[in-house]
């Protein structure tokens, strides 16, 4: 495969600059500048300058930077695991599942546990959809029960049971101590244990999931930023229809 170094781009192809943000405990003057910028250097950045900085109070400062690298990535040898399933519209997706299964597709979808996030979620499932892409619940083929946030583990389970469902939708966006980790594990584990895993699909999503974390988990796959109920719906169809051949 043929080497391709690319590096950060901003004034020039691979000049290597980058724009940084973050804060410090230091006072928001002269002597903390020159703090950011040497921590930047000692970073490995070749240059740094400080272009803006703004006191956050209490002995803390923002700062925003101006760096250059010389690393650079080689793209030939990036390897990541990505759901493969071809992307379908929603008429596509309910046109395919009334050829291939007949019937709708039941999902049921939370936010686990202590996470308040229901934006996630709701952008793959609500009716009104995210950024021009209608959510599940307005899919013909999709029969889609959204829980909400702060659903405990056994009561997602418990419903899906219920309702016998295909597929169940889990989102996690709080990541702090990893307990997005936890709370995941601890539903799979559950779900091993009641004899649901085999019975239908696990499917997890919020801003620090990606497909690897989520087949690491144990999940059947996982979505991250920028994902979009198109992802999640042809995915699912997909993958039910391959199942009841
Ligand atoms: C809105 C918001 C809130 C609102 C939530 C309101 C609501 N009804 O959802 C409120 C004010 C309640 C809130 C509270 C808190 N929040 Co808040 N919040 C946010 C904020 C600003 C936006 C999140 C959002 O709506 N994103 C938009 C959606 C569309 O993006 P998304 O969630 O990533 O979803 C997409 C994908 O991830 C994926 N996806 C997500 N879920 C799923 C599920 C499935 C099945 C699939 C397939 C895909 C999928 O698809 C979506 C569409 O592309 C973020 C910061 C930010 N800018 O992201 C902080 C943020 C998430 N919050 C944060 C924190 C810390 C909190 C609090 C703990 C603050 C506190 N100390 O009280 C509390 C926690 C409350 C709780 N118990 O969970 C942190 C989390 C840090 C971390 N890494 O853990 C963030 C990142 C802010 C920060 N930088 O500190 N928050």
């Amino acid at each position: 495969m043929n080497r391709k170094i690319i590096k950060p781009y901003g004034d020039t192809l691979n000049d290597g600059k980058m724009q940084l943000s973050f804060a410090l405990p230091v006072s928001c003057d002269a002597f903390g500048k020159e703090a950011a910028r040497i921590l930047l250097i000692q970073m490995g950045f070749d240059s740094a300058e400080i272009t803006g900085m703004r006191d956050l109070n209490e002995g803390f400062t923002h700062f925003i930077a101006y760096a250059a690298t010389s690393v650079g990535v080689d793209t030939s040898k990036i390897k990541v695991k990505v759901v493969e399933t071809p992307v379908m519209d929603m008429e596509t997706t309910d046109t395919f599942i009334a050829e291939h299964l007949g019937r709708k597709i039941t999902v049921v979808g939370a936010c686990i546990e202590s996470d308040a996030h229901t934006v996630g979620i709701d952008a793959i499932m609500n009716m009104k959809g995210y950024n021009h892409r209608y959510g599940l619940e307005r899919y013909h083929g999709f029969n889609a029960i959204n829980m909400g946030a702060q659903v405990p583990s056994e009561e997602l389970l418990a419903k899906a049971r219920e309702v016998q469902a295909d597929a169940i939708l889990v989102s996690q966006v709080v990541t702090q101590k990893n307990i997005h980790v936890k709370n995941l594990t601890r539903l799979i584990e559950l779900a091993e244990a009641e004899g649901l895993r085999s019975k239908m699909l696990f499917v997890c999503g919020g801003p620090r999931i990606s497909h690897e974390l989520a087949i690491e988990l144990g999940y059947d796959a996982g979505f991250g930023t920028g994902s979009y109920s198109t992802d999640v719906a042809s995915f699912i169809a997909i993958t039910v229809a391959k199942q009841n051949v």
